[in-house]
């Protein structure tokens, strides 16, 4: 597989619901964003595409919940989450939306294709969940429940955020209507499915070795383990025909027969999303009106999708499976997805107050030089590649004064004013020697562009500290401080002058693809133009990059320590941070009960405490709380009254082991004799879970 020439970068479009925090920025945006600058650099045509998904019913549902309609709250979040990406220097192409006119009519005409092929398509008939008083189907968000795998009883329709597990509405226990807060009822409707399951065998030898139809498409040992690992695991449990559209009025119209009141299902609409984007883009350039294709459709380009872990399966299956079936298509060469960024040790929680949002992050920073790049390169050496990362505060200010402050920025600040004071700005003159020993700098920048295009930015970034380092020990161990007091002209100060401005070019371009704002500010020092596209291609590189004789700038401290001695200012906004979580963490703590009296060994050793199994379970008439319970204490059979309704079904314990206070007093509860009392442990919100010896070990013996 040779290189192409073009490159079509895709990052998944969020929807246009709410703020977007740091992690989304450090799964999908960020990474993608350090590839396409890269890309650029390297002279590649380039296209980065992204936009709001404005589709769903999670968007309805919130319009409703405000008052507001769908499209008040994506005109908001879209032109609200476009600006931050653009603040923080993420670089699309083009940001386009799924509301837009030229989306609906791509997406539209992509199912009516697929349609008109016969075999892609089937309809199907089935009960959903209907809400009479709204008259109306549910979309699948629509319902809540008890999720059947954990109990949580706020669980969606499609899927529990408790326990993330995919749920159909079905599953749920006591589904009730978000709409009317009423029980739904079972309905017949009809809708169209995408034959995925007619699509396994070849996805399977794409996924597993890059092939479809005996072409080699793409690298499979370059793919990432766990999206290689989710994707077989998928196509081993089997593919289903899935459901592509809905029962909706918020959406693209299904343009068929039978298709009113219903629209696409957002997930068959979104990735079309990005073909969209593209050419809205080229649109807008005056590009001809097929050149879209140059990026979709041609050999000369290859696609890669940056993704979050959670949109795999859309990504390397259903999608690539809608693209082969459309045909034309070029497949992904790669979905490097990331896994996911946690915020000091828990989840992202927009309603916990957990976290922080990318807009809220600018605004808090605001006078905080770089603060774009601070946090870009913080996120950088601690993106989620391959396992579940954490953000932490401390690691922030750690980071970005230790590595930028101290390593990169000290390095760059000493070289500019060096060269302004020995040599009024002067690059010297080189010896022969010296300019043989770009070539280990080269090497070393090149490195960064190898791991930069293998998608491993965390190695990127580090060998780009490393090259900074080895500036910095350089001049260092050449000390031309010491040296220019006995020898002011001395060549070896001159050479190690001209090779550390040589280091400071190569971070002025290699910085750019992580920290383009940054990038900016070391070309002003060198007095060099920013860079363009195809600045380092091939032939542009290992060049020379300032000339003996170039005058360079006046130097610029170019970070500001947060954890500066003389000056707590910025320190102090970290600190309000964590005085903020701290809150949160106080406030969840559960309160529990105080300590009882002390009692004695005697008063202990009165109670006798055995191992029974329960029997039988029933619910007690009239008390909702309560279950009568038939114990097994291996010596007999007793009976006893138990408040545990709430937490278990009498079908669920039946054979469960508990422990038993054998000699409380009997005592009539509802007309039922108990005797005796199971032992519970009691958590914050008042549940009840059994105390259980943690091995089956027969029933009569004592707890000692
Ligand atoms: N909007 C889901 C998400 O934000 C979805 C991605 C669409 S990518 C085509 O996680
Ligand atoms: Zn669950």
């Amino acid at each position: 597989m040779s290189e192409k020439k073009r490159v079509l970068i895709t990052s998944a479009l969020p929807y246009a619901n709410g703020e977007l925090h740091l992690g989304h920025l450090a799964g999908a945006y960020l990474p993608a964003d350090i590839y396409a600058r890269y890309q650029r650099l390297k002279g590649k045509d380039v296209a980065f595409v992204c936009g709001s998904d404005e589709h769903g019913a999670a968007i309805t549902i919130r319009a409703k919940k405000e008052g507001l309609t769908p499209k008040d709250i994506v005109d908001k979040y879209h032109e609200l989450n476009k600006e931050t990406f653009k603040k923080l220097g993420i670089s699309f192409d083009y940001y386009h939306r799924t509301s837009a006119a030229l989306h609906h009519q791509t997406a539209q005409d992509f199912f009516k294709k697929l349609d008109k092929q016969g075999d892609q398509f089937l309809k199907k008939s089935s009960e959903q969940y209907y809400d009479g008083e709204f008259d109306q189907f549910l979309a699948d968000r629509y319902i809540k429940g008890t999720c059947p795998k954990c109990a949580h009883e706020e669980a969606y329709g499609d899927q529990c955020e408790n326990c993330g597990s995919d749920l159909s509405p079905k599953e749920l226990k006591n589904p009730v209507s978000t709409l009317s807060g009423k029980t739904p009822q079972l309905k017949t409707t009809t809708h169209w499915f995408f034959k995925l399951d007619a699509h396994e065998a070849w996805l399977r030898t794409w996924i597993k070795e890059g092939k479809v139809d005996g072409k080699q498409l793409h690298d499979p040992s370059k793919w990432k383990k766990h999206v290689t690992g989710q994707c077989l695991s998928w196509l081993d449990n089997g593919l289903q025909p899935r459901a592509i559209t809905r029962d909706l009025d918020w959406g693209i119209p299904v343009p068929a027969e039978g298709g009113e009141h219903k629209v696409l299902y957002v997930w068959f609409d979104a990735p079309i999303g990005y073909i969209s984007s593209t050419k809205q883009w080229l649109k807008e350039k005056g590009a001809d009106e097929n050149d879209w294709k140059k990026y979709w459709q041609s050999d000369d380009a290859e696609m890669v999708h940056f993704i979050g872990k959670d949109n795999i399966v859309f990504h390397c299956i259903v999608f690539p499976a809608m693209l082969k079936a459309h045909g034309d298509y070029n497949l992904p060469i790669n979905v490097p997805a990331n896994q996911f960024l946690n915020f000091e040790g828990q989840k992202f929680s927009k309603s916990k107050g957990w976290g922080i949002e990318q807009h809220e992050y600018l605004e808090v920073f605001k006078d905080f030089p770089n603060k774009e790049d601070a946090l870009r390169f913080v996120l950088i050496k601690n993106l989620p590649e391959n396992k579940d990362a954490d953000f932490k505060w401390d690691e922030f200010v750690e980071n970005h004064d230790k590595d930028l402050a101290d390593n990169l920025g000290n390095f760059i600040n000493r070289v500019i004013v060096l060269t302004n004071k020995y040599y009024e700005g002067k690059c010297p003159t080189p010896s022969a020697a010296a300019i043989e020993k770009n070539e280990v700098l080269f090497e070393m920048a090149a490195k960064i562009g190898v791991d930069i295009d293998q998608y491993a930015f965390k190695q990127g970034i580090k060998s780009f500290l490393e090259l900074s380092s080895f500036g910095n020990t350089d001049l260092q161990d050449v000390s031309p401080w010491k040296l220019f007091k006995t020898e002011p002209d001395s060549q070896v100060i001159k050479d190690c002058i001209y090779q550390a401005l040589q280091t400071v070019g190569l971070l002025s371009i290699y910085s750019k693809p992580f920290l383009p704002f940054i990038s900016d500010k070391i070309r002003d020092l060198l007095n060099l133009p920013h860079l363009t596209n195809g600045d380092l291609a091939t032939e542009n590189l290992n060049k020379e990059l300032i000339a003996p004789g170039h005058v360079i700038g006046q130097p610029e401290i170019l970070f500001a320590k947060i954890d500066d001695r003389k000056d707590q200012s910025r320190m102090e906004i970290v600190n309000a941070q964590k005085e903020k979580l701290a809150a949160i963490l106080a406030a969840q703590k559960p309160k529990q009960p105080a300590l009882k009296p002390e009692i004695t060994y005697d008063d202990f050793t009165k109670m006798d405490l055995r191992i029974g199994t329960i029997l039988t379970a029933e619910k007690v008439e009239k008390a909702d709380k309560l279950l009568k319970l038939e114990v097994d204490l291996g010596f007999e059979k007793r009976t006893l009254v138990s408040g545990i309704a709430k937490f278990y079904k009498p079908e669920n314990i039946i054979g469960q082991q508990v422990m038993v206070l054998t000699n409380l007093a009997p005592r009539k509860i509802r007309g039922v004799v108990s005797k005796g009392m199971i032992l519970m442990a009691e958590n914050e919100k008042g549940e009840l879970t059994f105390v259980a010896p943690s091995k089956s070990w027969d029933n009569g013996f004592p707890v000692a």
